[in-house]
């Protein structure tokens, strides 16, 4: 799955949404392809990857068809989508997998199973307590565990600098065995592709 693929596979969601062809949320990736393709060389077959609402680039990259990630989404699933076969988790509720994520790489620690965590938040999420309780314990107890800072500057519509008063979020730059950080803007909306859809 090269950059011109993962593209092509946003873009053409964008196209059945905008069609009405998708009657539930969708959340498109853009200007982000180089960085995920990157984050992807370190995760094996056998880790985990948690994501958020916006997860199809996830799923592409840890080996999802096109034609079955087409169809769950088709089937209105793109804000959740999870392939279990594939050791791919998704919730739409803000912070929602940061737990999980970490108790099962806390679970993978105790049991001595060789898989490792990889966690994506947007930027907003990564300033909530539960992203820091978890980065916490996850670092005290040495989890085999990686968080992914995704910073495209929003939360939905809002500014997410200005709703903290922040010149500078708390993971802006990191680069450490826990966290990567990085920043990338969004052609899309939050959701949706640009186009209201009246079902
Ligand atoms: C508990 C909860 N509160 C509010 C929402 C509504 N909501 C959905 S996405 C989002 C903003 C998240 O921004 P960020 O973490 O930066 O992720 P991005 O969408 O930019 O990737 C909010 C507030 C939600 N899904 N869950």
């Amino acid at each position: 799955m090269d950059k011109q693929k993962l593209i092509a596979f946003e873009n053409k969601i964008a196209d059945l949404f905008n069609k009405a062809k998708i009657r539930a949320p969708i959340h498109l990736y853009s200007n982000n392809e180089d960085q995920m393709i990157k984050i992807f060389k370190k995760i094996k077959k056998n880790d985990w990857v948690f994501c958020s609402w916006r997860s199809h680039y996830q799923c592409l990259l840890k080996g999802v068809s096109e034609k079955i990630l087409t169809k769950e989404i088709i089937a209105g699933k793109s804000i959740s989508l999870c392939f279990p076969k594939h050791k791919i988790y998704s919730s739409a509720i803000v912070g929602g997998v940061l737990p999980i994520a970490t108790g099962l790489a806390f679970s993978n620690k105790i049991q001595k199973i060789k898989s490792k965590v990889f966690c994506f938040v947007g930027e907003m999420t990564a300033e909530t307590g539960i992203m820091h309780e978890c980065l916490k314990f996850s670092k005290n107890n040495n989890l085999p565990i990686h968080f992914i800072v995704e910073d495209n500057s929003k939360s939905v519509c809002t500014d997410t600098r200005k709703a903290w008063s922040m010149k500078k979020l708390s993971f802006e730059g990191k680069k450490d065995k826990f966290i990567t950080y990085y920043k990338y803007s969004l052609k899309y909306p939050h959701a949706g592709a640009g186009r209201r859809v009246q079902f």
